[in-house]
This record gives structure tokens, sequence and C-alpha cells, in this order.
């Protein structure tokens, strides 16, 4: 088994089974070459092993379609499909049997019933999740995907405002002056943590639980972070903010471990609760203002409603000491709300399972996305009324508009049109789901070189993939309404471990680390242009993005430091490669 693969485990389940599933095809080349191109089997041929192929090719995706449509002409039973995915798996020993079952379980059910909905072809799955190119032509029923194109496109030109009653101040007594935001980015602690086991056991998301080896008392860099350890960290932010008085809590989602095979829907709603418990024993003075994770649901990034109203339901739960009956509404009815935090400053948190693209429901013409007056529609209605007031507006977020997010380009360009369209009233986004430190920019439509809109992705708490416990505070100013500054911290694990020394350290500040004159959108996008050809000052960005305790996994070559500056104004595939001049 491969590390490469193990990854895509932890990455993309979608990714993963489309990967499990054609290496059938590669065993049983009738059926495969029944199907492809005699160019297409010989390429496949040459791939030989799968951790040489890099992750996912187009050929590899596509035969994993056709075995799925296999199962949709002989109108295969769920079981059959369950099985006969976790035999694949099996035979080609690529995860242990209990991970096989466990994975197929959960996700070839979803793959199968999206396609018997959406009557895609198997094959355009593959373009959907950008494994292929959209090569015109080249699939007979190739029009069904332009069904979802028209999305969006004219919300933003009809005058969209409908009245609600305004909304009361949270704070009565409002901030003013400089304050800090505290962002919590990707918790995903792991209950079943036990001191003293593997940690690299072979079963995605779900080692250092045996019991038997050197996994620390405070966590391991190959694990997901003991629940204890929060709390420790939660401690020392609290030291913290005996310096830098926190006013605002944003907690941007992704409660539990990443063992995706081996989860339940009551799993994944006690994860949730037991973090939300924690957060509110630490900080119950606090304004909290949550948003809901793609590791929420169950299979985790699946969601479509009515389905997972059960985790809707959860949230309204969980989120109940930080919300109020209105905000709650909208939870239970969307994963989403606004909150007026007080006169002139409101918060939109919002659900963005919509951009997952891995969330196979977005395919069906019944996604959430799709259906009008939901959260697009919502969204663009709250900015009309915040703009009519005179307010300005947070938007806190879980999955970034960036590539590496792997994120659906008709969510991420609706979402790029609402930042323009407001883009005097957005005075911030905060978003996480990476675990690394990472900055978007987004730019106007029409020429791309004017900034509209900055996007702070912060990396995260847990330890998972070798990331350092990390917490970002936020400078800010309460009478403007601007981000000022922002201070990242870092601890290192191994120091727990080795010494009990829990003390967090400051990484850098933004403004001094990359010598900007302030915080706008403009003088981000300046500082990204300069990226592309100014290699010292790149590498002040790259040394922190991977957050890793063993710093940056390679050094960063001309080709790598264009990748990583193009990341940061690819907000749709379109603006990536517009970016890298391809
Ligand atoms: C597929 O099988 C199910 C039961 O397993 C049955 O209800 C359904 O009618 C079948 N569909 C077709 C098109 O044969
Ligand atoms: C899988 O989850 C169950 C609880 O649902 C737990 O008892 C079991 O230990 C887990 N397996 C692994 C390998 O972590
Ligand atoms: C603990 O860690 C902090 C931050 O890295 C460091 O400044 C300090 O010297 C350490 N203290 C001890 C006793 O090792
Ligand atoms: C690159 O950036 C560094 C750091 O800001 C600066 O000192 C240097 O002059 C820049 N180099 C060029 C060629 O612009
Ligand atoms: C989650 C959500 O808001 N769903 C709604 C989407 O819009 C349709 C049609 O207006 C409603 O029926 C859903 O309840």
């Amino acid at each position: 088994m491969s590390k490469m693969l193990r990854m895509a485990t932890l990455l993309g389940p979608a990714v993963l089974l489309l990967l499990l599933i054609l290496g059938s095809q590669i065993s049983s080349a009738h059926e495969t070459e029944r199907r492809l191109s005699p160019e297409s089997t010989e390429k496949l041929k040459a791939i030989g092993s799968w951790s040489a192929a890099g992750l996912v090719s187009c050929e590899m995706c596509e035969l994993a379609a056709v075995l799925f449509e296999g199962f949709l002409e002989r109108n295969a039973t769920t079981e059959e499909v369950i099985k006969t995915t976790t035999d694949v798996c099996n035979t080609l020993k690529i995860e242990q049997p209990e991970v096989c079952h466990g994975l197929m379980f959960a996700y070839a059910p979803v793959v199968y019933d999206v396609l018997i909905e959406s009557a895609l072809e198997p094959r355009m799955i593959c373009t959907k999740l950008k494994m292929c190119m959209a090569k015109e032509n080249t699939y007979e029923h190739f029009n069904q995907l332009d069904r979802m194109a028209s999305f969006g496109s004219n919300l933003l030109d009809k005058p969209n405002y409908k009245d609600v009653k305004p909304q009361e101040p949270r704070l009565k007594e409002p901030f003013t002056g400089v304050g800090y935001i505290l962002q919590l980015a990707d918790i995903h602690t792991d209950p079943y943590y036990v001191v003293g086991s593997n940690p690299d056991c072979g079963r995605p998301g779900a080692c250092c639980r045996d019991g038997t080896g050197d996994a620390g008392f405070y966590g391991d860099y190959l694990c997901d972070i003991p629940l204890h350890s929060v709390g420790l960290i939660f401690e020392q932010i609290l030291e913290v903010h005996k310096t830098y008085p926190i006013s605002l809590v944003v907690y941007t989602g992704d409660n539990p471990p990443h063992d995706i095979w081996n989860q339940s829907i009551p799993r994944q709603v006690e994860s949730t609760e037991v973090v939300s418990k924690l957060i509110n024993d630490y900080f119950h003075d606090f304004v909290v203002l949550p948003s809901v994770g793609n590791h929420e649901s169950w299979p985790s990034e699946e969601f479509i409603l009515p389905k997972n109203q059960w985790l809707l339901d959860a949230l309204e739960t969980s989120w109940s000491p930080w919300l109020d009956k209105a905000e709650l509404e909208t939870v239970k009815k969307g994963g989403y709300y606004t909150m007026l935090v007080q006169k002139g400053l409101r918060v939109v948190s919002i659900n963005s399972y919509d951009s997952d693209l891995f969330n196979l429901y977005n395919l069906l013409e019944h996604s959430n996305m799709n259906i009008k007056h939901n959260q697009s529609d919502w969204l663009i209605n709250v900015m009309e009324q915040a703009e009519a007031n005179s307010e300005k507006v947070i938007i806190v977020g879980h999955i970034p508009c960036t590539l590496k997010s792997s994120v659906n380009d008709h969510w991420c360009s609706l979402y790029a049109s609402i930042v323009e369209r407001f883009s005097t009233i957005i005075a911030a986004q905060f978003y996480g789901h990476t675990h690394k430190d990472q900055l978007v920019v987004f730019t106007d439509a029409a020429t791309n070189s004017k900034a509209t809109g900055m996007n702070y992705v912060s990396p995260c708490i847990t330890t998972l993939l070798k990331h350092m416990p990390s917490f970002r505070l936020y400078e800010y100013d309460f009478t403007t309404n601007e981000v000022l500054n922002y201070q990242q911290y870092v601890t290192d694990i191994r120091e727990w471990n080795a010494n009990g020394n829990m003390t967090f350290r400051l990484a850098y500040t933004a403004k001094e680390l990359y010598n900007l004159p302030d915080l706008s959108p403009q003088s981000w996008y300046n500082l990204a242009q300069e990226f592309k050809t100014n290699a010292t000052l790149f590498n002040n960005y790259y040394q922190f993005l991977y957050n890793s305790p063993y710093g940056p996994p390679h050094a960063c070559d001309d080709n790598c430091r264009k990748t990583w500056t193009c990341e940061i104004f690819g907000v749709t595939s379109q603006l990536f490669d517009k970016c890298l001049g391809v």
C-alpha cells in the first residue's frame, strides 16, 4: 500500500473510491478493453503501479466509471455495489480489510445513488471532479454537464431585496477601537486516542489507538489530536488573551477525526457536541461564531437535504449556547446564519457543502445549491440588507475557494461575484479547511487586476499530517471595521511530550513579515503579484505555508512558486489557468 493512496483516503474519499474501483479494471482487462480506446488501454498498462500515476488520472477515473456503468446496466443492489467495491479494494490490498469495507459501506452507495438520480453518465463525474478535462463533444451526452451552467448567472442582476425585520445587535455595549478576533480552525479531535500507541498503523485517520507504540501523551504528528490537548491549547490561548484581549471567537468547523471509514451518524453528532461543549467551557464569556465543516456529516463531505437534516438538528443543539432563536432557525434550515454582532458589524456564517467538489450530491439538479431561495439567494439578500443598513460584514466559513480545497466552480464563481458586488462592505473573510496557512485574493471579473476581497485561510489545531497546532488572532479595528494585522501562533507537540512546555510562540505577524502598508485586499493583491517574480518575498509565504514542525516538505522551485502564487488568485479553475498562463 502506498503512502500516496493513504493520503488520498484522508484527502478525498470520493477520489479514493474511484481509484479503488478502477483497480478491478486493471486486473480484469477484458471489461476495460471493451470500453476503452486502444490508446487508453495501453497508457494504463504503461502506468503499471498506482502511485506512479499520481493520485487519479483521467483514464483511471474513467475506468472506475466503467464499473459503475456495469452496476447501472444490471440494476445492481446497493449491497452488491458495496460488496463488489469492497472486494476490489481487498483484492488489490489497497487498505486493510476493515478500512476497505468501511469506505465502501459509506461512499459506494452515495456514488451509486447520485448516478441513478442524476442520470449523468458515470464518466462525466470524472470531468465534474476535475480529473478529466472538459473536451467538447467527447461524450455523447456532454450537454448534460451544462445543465447547471446557468445557475446563479442572473441572480445578481435581479432586484432581490426582501425586507426582513431588523435584527437586534448582540452586544449592547459595542466594541470600539482595536480588539482581537480569535480563529480556531480544524480541531479534528480523536476521542479514541490512546497514549503509547502505534502512530503509523496503516489505518488512515485511526492510528494512535491500539495501545502498543510510542504515541506521545499530548499527541503525535501522524495522528489527530487527543481531546485533553485541545483543552490545554485553549488554556494557552486564554494566557495570550491576557495580553491581547479577544473580542470575538470564530470557530470554522471540522470536529471529528479523519477515520472517515469508521464513522457513523451518532459518532459525528458526538464529535460536534464534544468540541462545541469544550469551546463553550473555555470561552463561555465570548461571542462565539461557529460554522460547519465538511467532516461533520456522514459520510464525511456528503451533504444533501433532507437526508442530512440530522446534522442541522445537531448543529442547532450544539450551537445553541451562542446563537439566538432566529439564527438557530436558519441553522436548522440550511446550516447558515447571520448575526448582527453590534451596530454596524454583521457576521455571516456560510455552509460550504455547496462548494465541496467531493460532495457528490452537488451533481444533482436538485442539489441544495441549485434550489432557489436557498443559501445563495439568502446570502445575497443578507448582503443587500447589510448594505442598505450601512453595515460591514465578516464572512466566516469552512472551505475557501482555492483549488487545493477541491471546490466546484459553480459555487466559487457565484461567491466571487458576491464578493465583488459587495466588496465595499465586506470587512474580512475567515476560512479554514486546508490545514495550511494560505491567502486567497479575489479580483474583479472584468480585468482581474483590481482586488475585490481578501480571504484568510488559517492553519489547523490538529496535528495530523504533520501540522503544528496553531491559532490566529486578527487585530481588528471595531471603529473602522478593518483588519489591521494578524498574529499567527504555533506550538511544537514534540516539546510538549519531551518536557511539558506547552507555550505557544508567535510565528509571525502578517504586516511585519510582508512589510505591508496595510491589510487591504489591494495590498495583498500587490504582494501576491510580486510573489510571481520575487522568490525571496515568496519564501516568506512558503516557509509558513505547511505549518509543519519539519518545515516545508521540499524547496520550492520556479514552477512550484508559480503554482502556489496562482493558487492565491485561483478562486476558480479558470482564474487559476489564466494566472498560470495556460
Ligand atoms: C431495479 O431494482 C429495484 C429493486 O432492486 C426495482 O425496484 C427497480 O424497479 C429496478 N429498476 C429497473 C429499471 O429494473
Ligand atoms: C471504529 O469505531 C468503533 C466505534 O464505532 C470503535 O469501537 C472501534 O475501535 C473503531 N475502530 C478503530 C480501528 O479505531
Ligand atoms: C517553552 O517554549 C517557548 C516557546 O517555544 C520558549 O520560548 C521557552 O523558552 C520554552 N521554555 C522552556 C522552559 O523550555
Ligand atoms: C524581493 O523582495 C525583497 C524582500 O521584500 C526585497 O528586499 C528585494 O529587493 C526584492 N527583489 C526584487 C528583485 O524586487
Ligand atoms: C436548506 C433549505 O433552505 N432548503 C430549502 C431550499 O429551498 C426549497 C424551495 O424553496 C425549500 O423547500 C427547502 O426547504
